[in-house]
């Protein structure tokens, strides 16, 4: 390290003064998980994973690592599905969890906002939230283990942006470590406050490449007193969007509308423990409506049926079950939600994470599975996801008869054809889980050069040696 000035055991001893023996361990049993990404696509190594307990003994951390050049990779949950919190295959790159930093600050229920660290799991600040009669209301598949400060290092989206937004769009205040262990100060719990740059904006969806946020003020919402879960099939891709069309018109308190496919559905149903299909019959296209109210009586049952009985004459919808308890709603929840664990388990996937306007995700749909079928014949799409905002995980898996490796060394064009496709319809290579490691060529590509070179400059700004996150969102220079 540093031309051989200072040992490794030596800085190891010194970041174990820091955060004490338990918060730092170099130990391959140990650090073994937090070295590969949750697809299993870029095993990894690090010296040591380092597990500070506060702000301060991670500032101190920074100093240390700065001081000798060590490279780090902010980690949360470790969910990421591009890679992003998991470090290379060069061994020179420190791991920092942020998960001893777990505890909810303060939730004042007059502001509506609620103060944690960055290390608290999101369901857990969902349940904190609850407590106090109020509501955070982002909600994504693997909410069980991601935390806050990946969530918002992404800019997560999941299930309910349609309502409540991004990670963004929820974050009212941040406290950020630099590169070099300065600390910033940013928990305000404003509304309005335009003195300057939106510093937290910055740091939200840079993915680790800029600081390391160690904890925030979040927006909450009113508690949710009446809520409706729906899971229809519907006859084409068309019928969905005019499904959607028609109960955005009427207002009925949308918070999420899930489209998934025939073949999704059978491979949740195949290889996930319990889950079955609501419905009497298989159909090739479903969605799942969540609709939600913070009235206790909001008529939504009334409204909906309204809505469906509609639908149904028109044709649009051919079957609709409506959820009649808790555990019936969170048995559908469970089929859009396992999507990624049945396809994980059915072998290889190249995912696309896209977006296109709403109005072209009828059109995506059709028209990706044609022009990737010309690339490889037998590949099985699994189309699934937040169609209400225009986010669909256009997935694919192997086909039965090709070796996984043959098949994801073919990722590339696959990704290539879909890309193709989705900036005809004018969307977006990455709608929610970022660009990580996996597809920082192809942001290389995706955006203008003005685009890029801000982007960069503000890199150098903050991290001029390229020591946060190397390799996730740029290459490494
Ligand atoms: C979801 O919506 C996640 O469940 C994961 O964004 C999507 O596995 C995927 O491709
Ligand atoms: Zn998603």
């Amino acid at each position: 390290l540093d031309g051989g000035v200072i040992k490794i055991d030596e800085l190891q001893a010194a970041l174990a003064t820091v955060v004490g023996d338990n918060g730092i361990s170099a130990d391959p049993f140990d650090t073994a998980p937090y070295c590969v990404d949750w697809r299993g696509l870029r095993p990894g190594k690090t010296p040591f994973v380092i597990r500070p307990a506060s702000t301060e003994q991670l500032a101190h951390v920074m100093r240390l690592l700065s001081d000798v050049g060590m490279p780090v990779v902010p980690q949360g949950g470790n969910t990421s599905m591009v890679a992003g919190a998991t470090p290379d295959e060069s061994g020179t790159q420190a791991v920092i969890s942020l998960s001893r930093m777990n505890k909810v600050r303060s939730i004042d229920p007059v502001d509506m906002t609620m103060a944690v660290e960055a290390g608290v799991v999101l369901k857990a600040v969902q349940e904190a939230a609850a407590e106090r009669g109020c509501m955070f209301p982002l909600s994504l598949a693997s909410e069980g283990s991601a935390t806050i400060g990946g969530v918002l290092a992404t800019n997560a989206g999941g299930n309910t942006t349609i309502r409540y937004g991004n990670a963004r769009d929820l974050v009212l205040g941040l406290e950020v470590v630099l590169r070099d262990g300065r600390v910033w100060n940013g928990m305000r719990c404003l509304r309005k406050d335009n003195t300057g740059y939106a510093l937290r904006h910055l740091f939200v969806g840079s993915e680790g490449t800029l600081g390391l946020i160690t904890a925030a003020t979040l927006r909450l919402w009113p508690k949710i007193k009446d809520e409706l879960v729906i899971f229809c099939s519907v006859a084409n891709e068309n019928s969905a969007l005019s499904l959607f069309r028609k109960i955005q018109d009427r207002d009925i308190g949308l918070r999420a509308f899930e489209y998934m496919s025939g073949a999704g559905v059978e491979l949740v149903v195949r290889h996930i423990d319990g889950a079955r299909l609501p419905l009497a019959r298989p159909a090739q296209h479903y969605v799942l409506i969540d609709l939600a109210s913070s009235r206790a009586s909001a008529g939504l049952r009334d409204l909906t049926e309204v809505v469906l009985a509609e639908a149904i004459e028109s044709g649009d919808v051919i079957d609709a079950v409506i959820a009649e308890s808790i555990a019936q709603k969170a048995a559908m929840w469970r089929i859009r939600e396992e999507h990624s664990e049945s396809q994980r388990k059915a072998g290889a996937s190249i995912k696309n994470d896209i977006s296109v306007p709403v109005s072209s995700v009828p059109t995506f749909l059709r028209e990706v599975p044609v022009v990737c079928r010309q690339i490889i014949p037998k590949i099985r799409p699994v189309p699934f996801g937040h169609m209400g905002d225009g986010n669909i995980h256009m997935n694919f898996l192997q086909p039965e008869d090709m070796e996984a490796a043959e098949f994801l060394s073919r990722s590339g064009e696959i990704s290539k054809a879909v890309n193709e496709v989705v900036r005809s319809l004018g969307g977006s290579m990455s709608a929610e889980h970022g660009i990580g490691s996996l597809k920082v060529d192809i942001l290389a590509q995706w955006h203008e050069g003005i685009e890029l070179e801000l982007m960069r400059g503000i890199k150098d700004a903050l991290d001029p040696a390229g020591m946060l996150n190397p390799g996730k969102i740029f290459s490494v220079r």
